[in-house]
């Protein structure tokens, strides 16, 4: 009999996240673990996350970029929850209290206007659903030992879920070329990474309709009022204790996140 099970996982995950503490990747133990499965144990958490608490907020999506996929070496976009437990304000550190090993990744957000329901969702059906565009930063963890995961275990960990921020300033999606919207990290003041909208999908519109698609097959939806994280832009920076990271887009303003202190030091 395999050592794992959907229940078993979905346990472990959230004890790992609890403790903060990380692991190998459950497919090395259990190949079956494939996408299907990762989505069944990633709805499981968010039930118990509801259970808890916590306030569903919206939908992430995870590697719409190629700049992400080279890096985890998983070649598939997939789609995860946002709960208002993984809220950071503008000026908040990174909450390295409850992280592993955060990175931060530069993200177009979208505030939903209208229901987006699947299959069929064009780019364009998705924009005419979207109330306002934000730029953001999310606070990637994962409870994988290295960022080391195949597509069912990053899938079941709720597409290493950990925090984010939402820059204030909002435009009207007709009012941006998201092609375009360029972003810049800088880690200590050294400019690290760059990209354009266009790297998420060609448009991340076209992210924000495979979300709406891929949840279709699970009978959900995005709803009004949701927030959409596109996916990283560029790949994640390293965001230890005592770093400076700043994220700075073209016209959607910029967010500094320090790294805060170190919740194991002694001192
Ligand atoms: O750990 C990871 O990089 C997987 C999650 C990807 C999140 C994203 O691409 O925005
Ligand atoms: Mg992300």
């Amino acid at each position: 009999m395999a050592k794992w099970d959907e229940e078993s996982v979905a346990a472990e995950l959230l004890a790992c996240e609890a403790e903060r503490r990380d692991r190998e990747p459950f497919t090395d133990e259990w190949p079956e673990l494939d996408v299907d499965t990762g989505y069944r144990i990633q709805d499981a958490n968010l039930e118990k996350r509801l259970a808890r608490g916590e306030k569903l907020l919206g939908v992430k999506l995870g590697l719409t970029s190629e700049a992400k996929q080279r890096r985890m070496n998983v070649h598939a976009p997939f789609v995860a929850w946002v709960t208002d437990d993984m809220v950071m304000a503008v000026g908040d550190p990174v909450p390295q209290a409850k992280l592993i090993h955060p990175r931060i990744e530069p993200e177009i957000v979208f505030v939903m206007k209208d229901r987006l329901e699947g299959p069929g969702v064009t780019r364009e059906s998705a924009m005419a659903a979207v109330e306002s565009v934000a730029g953001g930063a999310e606070v990637i963890d994962s409870r994988y030992r290295n960022f080391r995961f195949r597509a069912g275990d990053v899938v079941a960990d709720n597409a290493s879920s950990g925090a984010y921020v939402v820059i204030e300033k909002t435009v009207s999606p007709d009012d941006i070329d998201l092609i375009a919207e360029p972003v810049e990290v800088y880690v200590d003041g050294k400019l690290e990474q760059t990209g354009t909208g266009a790297d998420v999908q060609g448009h991340p519109g076209e992210a924000l309709a495979l979300a709406a698609n891929d949840l279709a097959r699970r009978g959900l939806a995005i709803e009004p009022g949701q927030v959409v994280l596109t996916g990283g832009i560029t790949d994640a920076v390293f965001a230890p204790p005592g770093s400076t990271i700043e994220v700075r887009f073209g016209t959607l303003g910029s967010v500094t996140i320090e790294g805060g202190e170190d919740p194991d030091s002694s001192s």
